[in-house]
């Protein structure tokens, strides 16, 4: 499914980040920038050892929860990588839309200093970091809508689910921004 909002489109696809053709993917990395399992250790596997020595590097003190961090991408695809934190679900009272969604607008900041035109998102904070999915969907794809409508760029964002359930919430979503 894809949205065309001015010259960008928002776009969904089922599958797996790490196989992207985009100038950046997005990381649902944590605080300290680890590593660890889900999106964020097949990212690292695929990429190889760079993006570990590189966030070590140039993060020493890891990367605060709602922002990002940009690396490069490695053996991926994608020339970049950018090294989100969203929040760990917590019941919803503290603070944690407001992060996620700094989260996002993070990586699409750093889209612009980096001139990306292309960007594929997983769905951050919606796995270990137990986000319930429809919330994120609502969030991610709002930010991304009103930064296209703000600057008419990236000119693609790409959310890659990795679910049927992911690829629902985030369809039922995009497709009442058409109405
Ligand atoms: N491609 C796309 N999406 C994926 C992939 C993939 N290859 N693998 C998993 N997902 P999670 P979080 C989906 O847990 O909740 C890590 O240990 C997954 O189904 O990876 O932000 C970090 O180091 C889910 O919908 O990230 C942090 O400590 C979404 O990606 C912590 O987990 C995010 O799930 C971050 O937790």
């Amino acid at each position: 499914m894809l949205v065309q909002f001015g010259d960008c489109r928002i776009e969904l696809c089922q599958g797996d980040i790490t196989e992207q053709e985009v100038d950046a993917i997005a990381n649902a990395a944590n605080d300290l920038l680890a590593g660890g399992g889900g999106v964020d250790g097949a990212i690292h596997r695929v990429a190889g050892p760079t993006l570990m020595n590189e966030t070590r590097t140039l993060y020493p003190d890891g990367c605060p929860t709602g922002s990002a961090v940009a690396t490069t991408g490695g053996r991926l695809k994608a020339k970049y990588v950018f090294h989100a934190v969203g929040p760990i679900w917590d019941g919803g009272q503290q603070g944690e839309a407001k992060l996620l969604e700094s989260a996002y607008r993070t990586c699409l900041e750093l889209c612009r200093e980096h001139n990306c035109d292309s960007v594929a998102f997983p769905a951050i904070s919606t796995g270990v970091y137990g986000y319930p999915m429809d919330l994120a969907a609502e969030i991610a794809l709002n930010v991304a809508r009103n930064f296209v409508v703000e600057y008419n760029s990236p000119k693609l964002i790409r959310f890659v689910l990795f679910s049927d359930g992911a690829s629902g919430a985030f369809a039922r979503v995009l497709e009442s921004m058409t109405e």
